[in-house]
Formats: structure tokens, C-alpha cells, sequence
């Protein structure tokens, strides 16, 4: 065994040392044990693991504290989940797929490390996106006050995924207290460093001002300790946030997927054997002394036997019953504000002067920023003197502390990612604005894969409420980048409500609803109405809050029920009004929510009218239109006496000049023309 004693520096006790070799070999022998599981089929199918990694990680586990800092997990962690207090039969609980998987209930693949209790927040299986999670749960850290730090980790390919940066760049302009941990293996699957990146890592974020480096070798105890140790009280001590590289090697393959000799030689292998942390950790405790070789053959035994009962106690343990297996997509609990309760009218109590839609907005966030301390809003320009692009956060800034209310850098994925992390900790919650529909897509991933799954991956235990507010739609000359509605690419995923209000009143409540609720919200404000005449109301009180999924009568008819939400509402007015002239009274439905919609009210028109058309503005391809009128043919067929319609944008983009414009986005005409034949049908 190579003697390391003459490099290493230790500065721990000897009962430190001994502790933390008792984790890295509990952690080794959990691997092997999930290995043979594997082989036998209990219920798990996959396996990826950390082998070669457990020095850095058992220093890592000795200097963050469990349950007061936080963490998010690079799959290869197990050695510092253990070192934090998860226990192995939780670990084997998850692996077998069984009830009672303290990280995701067993609804994520093993690896994916989360426990409450231990501030371990859920991690999903998108590379990278945890870095800006990180920043901003550091950012809540900073608002609290409080003596806490964030740890999060990945591997070293990860860190092309733009996001690593952006992490790093939103941590380093606040200063936020997080460790980023990079785990160089020096390989992403197959794929060699040299693809990533063109110079070594430390190199590569040499140049982000308050950021302390470190890049100790991995494989030794005492560098990982000194180095996550003097990282901890950089980023605790307020001066920005840390990062350590650890020189690792990966001594398994990928995962139980991957066989490392498709793209390493032999020689490469045995010299990678060479730095295994365990081995030479143990080599190190014989030299100096702690321990001898039938002492730490007498502890590896001992570690093999509670492994074995616990993998026991797991395999004991029943799979989570199916009836389970769509609990917590979202709250389920009766205190949402979002939801509406039986038998309630939601009225506002009082009316105040007629407001336009984006005053509405903005009194309903200045309202709820009074009432919440503990709310926060960033996107792109929000602050003030701009207020926000079209002014919706004017004076919020001004009013509430640029702590609570600032401007992002121009980058949606960390406007997204940041807030989530900031209302992952209960009684947290931004309310973030998207400058435009449009621009939401780098983002998507944040969306779709992080904010919205919180709660179902981690079986309730980090759920993350928080309110996207973003500006959408045309009938403006926004042309094609301007323009765009988004609701029906966004309804498409489960974990999150959708609101897009036509009118002031209802845009006040829905917001409000939106803030106090228990679920994720993406909020489409249509830019066309912000400041229109015929969306103004009279402005509700304060404490009007609407919830989510009750549709709004908007005119009476008996010839066919016509559904619709945001900027098409005012153009169905207009073509009801048309109609009736000549006879026909439709009745005209406004969602108001289509995440959820108010499936009742339609249907329970639908037993007057005995036809309906649907009609909104995204294009009409897999519009929204298309999963109501899936719905109406399945659940109400027999009320129908017509083929549902559609009038929807074309399946096109929207172009810049009007006669073009008015050529794609629904027009009245088009309404009076399909309500026409719909009757005569
Ligand atoms: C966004 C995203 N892209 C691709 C993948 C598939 N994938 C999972 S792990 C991985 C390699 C990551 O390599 P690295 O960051 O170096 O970590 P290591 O596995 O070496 O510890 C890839 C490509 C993913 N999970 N997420």
C-alpha cells in the first residue's frame, strides 16, 4: 500500500479519522450489496454509483451540518448522504423500490438523494439544473439572516450545461452562501474532459470575482477535509461563495449500464485502481497507527453485517400501493387558495375606482408584498425607475428594499431556477416575471422538469409553490417573437395551475389566489389588455382572492356555448353581439383558468345550447381547444347535437404587419361565420 502519511495534513482526531472510514467503507459496501441486489431482481432495475469518490465526500459530510445546512446531491453522493445521517436501509428502501423511500417514495430511480429532515432537497435527473436551485435557496439564506449554507455537487461534464455558470454568476453578483462541489472524474459517461472544455475546470472559473477555489485530490481524506473546511467559512463568513474541484476517479463504470472498457484501456483502469480513496485511507490508519489490520478487518466485518440486516429490513418492506402512484402531482390538502371551496361565491367584498389590467397587477402585488414579508420578485428590469418592461412592478422596489425586489441577469433558466430554490423552504415564495412569453424557453427545463415535479419526486417532502408571471399573446404587431401564446405548450405537464385572465377584477383575484396558494402557477398576462379600455374593472378589494377552475358566465345564450379565456374573450363579445343581431345568442364563457378548467360550467351549458365551439389563440393544432373538445366527445357526447368546433390561430407564426397579423390570429368573423354553420347544423 503507497504510504500517503508524509502528504496529508490532518487536523482531525484520530476518532474523526477512524469515523470517517467507517462511512466510506459502509458506503463502498452498500454499493456491492446493491450490485448483488440488482443481479437478484428485488425490484430495482438500475444502479449508478460512487466508488472512487467517498474521501472527498466524507469531508464534505463532516463539515456541512445535517438538518441546519442544505444540499443538493450529485447522484454519485451516497458517501456524503450516509455521512449526514441517511441511514442504509432508507438507501436500500429507495433501491428496491419499496414504501417509505425517504427521498422520492420510491417514484425516482435510486441515487437521487432528498430527506427532509436532513435539509437534503430532492434532486431530479436533469444535469446541472441544481446549480441554480443552490444559488437561490442561498439567496433565502441571505433574507434569513441565518448561519447556513448550501452544498451542492455534480460531475465535472455537468458543468458544460450553461447553467453551471449561470449558477456561479447569479452566487457570485449576491454573494450567496453556497459550496459548489465538482466531482472530476474526468469523464461524462464515455466522453473525455477534452470534449467538454478546452482547460481544466479550475482554470475555466478563474474569472468570477468572489468565488474562493479550491481543488484538492479527492482521493485524500485530509486535502478534501482542509479544502470543504475552508469553503464552508468563506461562504458562512459572507464574501461569496465557494467552489471545490475534487480529483476523483470513477472506479465503476457509468452505471450498472455501462461497461468502462468500451472507451478505456486496460492500463487506464488499473491506474485509476490505483488512487481507490478506501485503499489508501486504510493503508494511512495502519501506518500511523489508529488501527491494525485485524482491527479494521473487525470493523469492515461489523459494517458488512449491519448492511446485510438492513438490506434485510428493507427487502421486508412492502411496494408503495399503485392507488398511490399519482398522489402529489399537486396539493392535496383543503387550505388552498387556489382551490375553490364548495358552496363559496367569490365576490369582492367591495369595488373601488375601474382599473386597467395592469394596475390590477400591480396593486395585487404590492397588496400581497405588504402582506407576506417574505415574498421576493425578480426577472429581467422589474426594478425600479423601469418598473418592469410594461411597468407591472413599478414601485415595488422602491417601496419593499431592492433585497426583496431586483432586477436579474438577462437569463431565464436562472430567473426560474433561483426561485425555485428560494421556495423550497416552507413560508418562501418569489414571484418571478418572464419579460415575455416568448423568451420562456430557456427556461422550459426549469419549468417543466424542476418546478413543476417538486412535489411528486419527492413524494410530498419538497413541494415548491411559487408564481411565474409572464406577459403573452398578440393582436399588438409583436410579429413572431412577440406575439407568442404559450398555455397549451405549458398545459401539456402535470405539477403546476395556469391562469390567463381577459380583465382587471379577475386578474387581481387570480393573482392573489395565485401568491397564497399551495401550488406552482404560471400567470399569462395578455400585453393587449394591460392598458385596454375593455379590459378595465372596477378595482375588488384586498382581500378578493378568486381561485383557480371557475369559469365566468360572460353573456347568456341558448344557440351555442362558446369557450374561451384571455385576449379572444372581448373578440367572442364582439361577435356575439353580431350574432345577435341577427338572431343567434351564444353564451359566452370565460375560463379564466385553463389549468384547471371549469369543466362543470361548460358541461351544464352545454344541456342548454347542445353545441359548442371553442375558441382561443394559440394556433389551433394541439391548442388547448383540442384537449376540451377531447373531453366534451368523451364525457358529453349525448349533449351534443353538433361536432364541437374550433377557431383557433393558424398553424402558423404570427407575422409583424397587421393585414398579416389579422390573417393568423382569430378574428370575430371567424366566430360569427363557425357559430353560423354550428346552428344550422
Ligand atoms: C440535462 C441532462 N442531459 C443528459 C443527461 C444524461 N446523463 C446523465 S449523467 C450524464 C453524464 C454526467 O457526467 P458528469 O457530470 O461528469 O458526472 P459523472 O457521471 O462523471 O459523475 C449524462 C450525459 C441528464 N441526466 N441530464
Amino acid at each position: 500500500m503507497p504510504k500517503t502519511a508524509a502528504k496529508a495534513k490532518p487536523g482531525l482526531s484520530n476518532e474523526q479519522i477512524l469515523a470517517a472510514y467507517r462511512i466510506m467503507v459502509l458506503s463502498r459496501k452498500t454499493e456491492d450489496k446493491c450490485s448483488i441486489i440488482l443481479r437478484q431482481s428485488k425490484g430495482g432495475s438500475f444502479q449508478i454509483s460512487g466508488p472512487g469518490h467517498e474521501a472527498a465526500l466524507a469531508a464534505a459530510a463532516m463539515v456541512f451540518r445535517p438538518g441546519q445546512d442544505w444540499s443538493i446531491c450529485h447522484y454519485r453522493d451516497l458517501t456524503y448522504a450516509l455521512g449526514l445521517g441517511v441511514t442504509a436501509e432508507e438507501i436500500f428502501t429507495g433501491f428496491m423500490a419499496r414504501e417509505g423511500d425517504p427521498a422520492s417514495g420510491s417514484r425516482q430511480m435510486p441515487s437521487h438523494f432528498g430527506h427532509k429532515a436532513l435539509r437534503i432537497i430532492s434532486k431530479s435527473s436533469c444535469v446541472g439544473t441544481q446549480f441554480l436551485q443552490a444559488a437561490g435557496r442561498g439567496t433565502g439564506i441571505k433574507h434569513d439572516k441565518a448561519d447556513e449554507v448550501v452544498y451542492v455537487s455534480a460531475g465535472d461534464a455537468t458543468c458544460a450545461e450553461g447553467e453551471f455558470h449561470e449558477g456561479l454568476n447569479w452566487a457570485t453578483i449576491h454573494k450567496t452562501p453556497v459550496v459548489f462541489h465538482i466531482e472530476d472524474n474526468g469523464y461524462g459517461i464515455s466522453t473525455h474532459w477534452s470534449q467538454q472544455r478546452a482547460q481544466p475546470l479550475m482554470e475555466w472559473v478563474s474569472g468570477y470575482r468572489n468565488l474562493a477555489r479550491f481543488n484538492p485530490d479527492g482521493c485524500d481524506l485530509f486535502e478534501s477535509y482542509d479544502a470543504f473546511k475552508a469553503a464552508h467559512e468563506y461562504a458562512r463568513s459572507g464574501k461569496g461563495p465557494a467552489i471545490v474541484i475534487s480529483k476523483v476517479v470513477r472506479l465503476w463504470g457509468h452505471s450498472s449500464s455501462d461497461n468502462r472498457k468500451k472507451y478505456m484501456t486496460d492500463a487506464q483502469i488499473a491506474e485509476e485502481s490505483k488512487r481507490d480513496p478506501i485503499a489508501l485511507l486504510r493503508a494511512w490508519i495502519i501506518d500511523n497507527g489508529l488501527a491494525d489490520e485485524a482491527e479494521l478487518v473487525a470493523l469492515e466485518a461489523q459494517v458488512k453485517n449491519e448492511i446485510d440486516a438492513a438490506a434485510e429490513r428493507a427487502e421486508a418492506k412492502p411496494f408503495p400501493a399503485p392507488q398511490t402512484a399519482a398522489t402529489h402531482v399537486l396539493y392535496e390538502g383543503e387550505d388552498n387558495a387556489l382551490r375553490p371551496r364548495p358552496g363559496v361565491e367569490y365576490k369582492p367584498a367591495s369595488l373601488g375606482e375601474p382599473v386597467v389590467m395592469i394596475d390590477a397587477i400591480n396593486r395585487a402585488l404590492h397588496e400581497e408584498f405588504e402582506r407576506d414579508e417574505h415574498l421576493v420578485c425578480w426577472g429581467q428590469d422589474v426594478q425600479d425607475g423601469k418598473g418592469g418592461v410594461f411597468g407591472a412592478t413599478t414601485g415595488l422596489s422602491t417601496k419593499f428594499g431592492t433585497e426583496r425586489v431586483f432586477n436579474s441577469p438577462l437569463a431565464e433558466a436562472t430567473v426560474i431556477g433561483t426561485a425555485l430554490g428560494y421556495s423550497y423552504k416552507p413560508g418562501r415564495k418569489a414571484v418571478v416575471e418572464i419579460q415575455f412569453g416568448d423568451y420562456i424557453f430557456p427556461a422550459f427545463e426549469q419549468i417543466v422538469n424542476e418546478v413543476a415535479t417538486a412535489r411528486y419526486r419527492s413524494n410530498n417532502n419538497w413541494p415548491a409553490p411559487m408564481v411565474i408571471r409572464v406577459p403573452v399573446g398578440g393582436y399588438i404587431q409583436g410579429a413572431m417573437y412577440h406575439s407568442q401564446c404559450i398555455e397549451a405548450t405549458f398545459a401539456t405537464r402535470p405539477g403546476m395551475m395556469i391562469a390567463m385572465p381577459s380583465n382587471a377584477a379577475d386578474a387581481k383575484g387570480l393573482l392573489k389566489a395565485a401568491i397564497r396558494g399551495q401550488d406552482p402557477v404560471l400567470f399569462m398576462e395578455c400585453k393587449n389588455l394591460y392598458r385596454q379600455e375593455r379590459a378595465k374593472s372596477p378595482e375588488p378589494d384586498k382581500d378578493y382572492v378568486l381561485p383557480f377552475g371557475i369559469g365566468r358566465v360572460v353573456r347568456e345564450g341558448n344557440a351555442v356555448t362558446v369557450v374561451t379565456w384571455g385576449n379572444t374573450v372581448n373578440i367572442c363579445l364582439d361577435a356575439a353581439m353580431e350574432l345577435s343581431s341577427r338572431g343567434i345568442e351564444i353564451e359566452l364563457i370565460d375560463l379564466r383558468t385553463i389549468l384547471p378548467w371549469d369543466k362543470d360550467l361548460v358541461f351544464k351549458s352545454l344541456k342548454k345550447t347542445n353545441r359548442c365551439m371553442v375558441v382561443h389563440e394559440e394556433q389551433m393544432t394541439m391548442g388547448f381547444g383540442a384537449e376540451i373538445s377531447a373531453r366534451i366527445m368523451e364525457e358529453a357526447f349525448d349533449l351534443l347535437d353538433a361536432p364541437v368546433k374550433r377557431v383557433a390561430a393558424l398553424d402558423s407564426f404570427c407575422p409583424y404587419s397587421k393585414p398579416l397579423e389579422n390573417a393568423v390570429l382569430p378574428q370575430a368573423s371567424w366566430v360569427i361565420e363557425a357559430a353560423k354553420k354550428l346552428v344550422k347544423w
